[in-house]
């Protein structure tokens, strides 16, 4: 298990890397271009910007997250051919810096969501919440209206201009169905993966968060089953899965240990965090601790240490505690306890087997 922590960048983040590297057992930092349009191609200069920086902590920069993916390579549009060398072209120049994984997703329109981004706990710390009634058989304009009258709306961790054309979006989708979600994921990987093979860089699908139809766009990395037919979509080791447990572990369908013990070739990167669910349907963001949530972050670190997982692994979202200001869910605090909760299992794990 290599440890990595996600940061955003001197703009745009309240933690710096300083703070990063004082965080037990950590490595490297989980970076991005953000300020770059999804589906141009990301310059050297600012890529080896990043590099410049992290190398003064020495801190690696081996994992990327995210490439993400322009939505016409989704929609299967002629002008993904475009895209798609572009990304390539992404693909190469960070293989020049030694990325290792690209963390993506294809998830239509959206990213991950949720509807309170600062709900109280019991303890009063806040933390992600998804309200289930506020989103199911919603219709989708109401959504679209809520953005364009405020033009600051944001979700932390997506690229802004993922919501600039929203309407045409939904209208394009509708054409859409999961058969044709499917078949473009494939195409796109066939292009894609022969690419990172010879570059030497995972590509790491993330999992649909939550990993249900939104707005009745379709969504199609959501289970077991799912995660297996996207491996076969291109069988090469190169064709990787970031393993989210608190993305899959919403739907209590999914069992995350019997994941990891199928897939763990194919799990370049590790995304542990904990979750409530609630029997409503609705879910929360706890701390990492089993105790405090539905998950067992203990059988799910376990699984990896039982599989000898060497890929990468990041605390994913945290509470928001200690009155620590922060972008919501990539506190300092909360991610450094759970890493340091995580680390706590595994080297106990790793002194019960010597
Ligand atoms: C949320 C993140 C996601 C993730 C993307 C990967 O905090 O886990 O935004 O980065 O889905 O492409």
């Amino acid at each position: 298990m290599k440890m990595v922590f996600r940061w955003f960048g001197n703009e745009n983040d309240t933690v710096s890397l300083k703070d990063i590297k004082q965080i037990p057992g950590v490595e490297g930092i989980v970076w991005a271009l953000h300020d770059i349009p999804v589906g141009e191609v990301w310059p050297m200069d600012k890529i080896n910007g990043i590099k410049k920086l992290a190398t003064q902590y020495n801190l690696h920069l081996d994992v990327v997250e995210s490439v993400n993916v322009h939505e016409d390579i989704k929609l299967g549009l002629p002008t993904r051919e475009k895209y798609i060398n572009n990304y390539k072209k992404t693909i190469e120049n960070l293989s020049k810096v030694g990325v290792k994984v690209i963390c993506y997703n294809f998830m239509p329109v959206f990213d991950w969501i949720r509807t309170d981004l600062n709900k109280e706990l019991e303890d009063g710390s806040t933390a992600l919440f998804y309200e289930k009634s506020m989103l199911e058989n919603r219709d989708p304009n109401d959504l679209v209206k809520k953005i364009a009258d405020n033009p600051n709306f944001t979700m932390p961790g997506w690229e802004p201009d993922r919501l600039n054309s929203i309407t045409e979006l939904f209208q394009a989708y509708n054409q859409v169905s999961v058969a044709d979600l499917w078949g473009n994921l494939k195409y796109f990987l066939q292009e894609i993966i022969p690419c990172a093979e010879e570059h030497n860089i995972k590509m790491a699908i993330h999992p649909d968060d939550p990993p249900w139809s939104v707005f009745g766009l379709p969504r199609i990395i959501t289970s077991q089953e799912n995660i297996r037919r996207l491996l076969h979509l291109v069988d090469n080791p190169y064709n990787c899965v970031t393993l989210c447990s608190g993305a899959l572990g919403v739907d209590p369908n999914n069992n995350i240990p019997s994941m990891i013990n199928e897939f763990s070739d194919r799990i370049a990167f590790a995304h542990i965090r904990n979750i409530k669910m609630y029997e409503n349907g609705d879910f929360i963001e706890t701390s990492h601790r089993s105790h405090d949530g539905s998950l067992n972050i203990n059988a799910i670190v376990k699984a990896y240490h039982d599989n000898n997982f060497v890929g990468y692994t990041r605390p994913d979202h945290g509470r928001h505690i200690w009155d620590e200001t922060c972008r919501p869910g990539y506190g300092l605090y909360d991610r450094a306890l759970g890493i340091m909760y995580l680390w706590g299992i595994w080297d106990t794990l790793k002194l019960l087997k010597e």
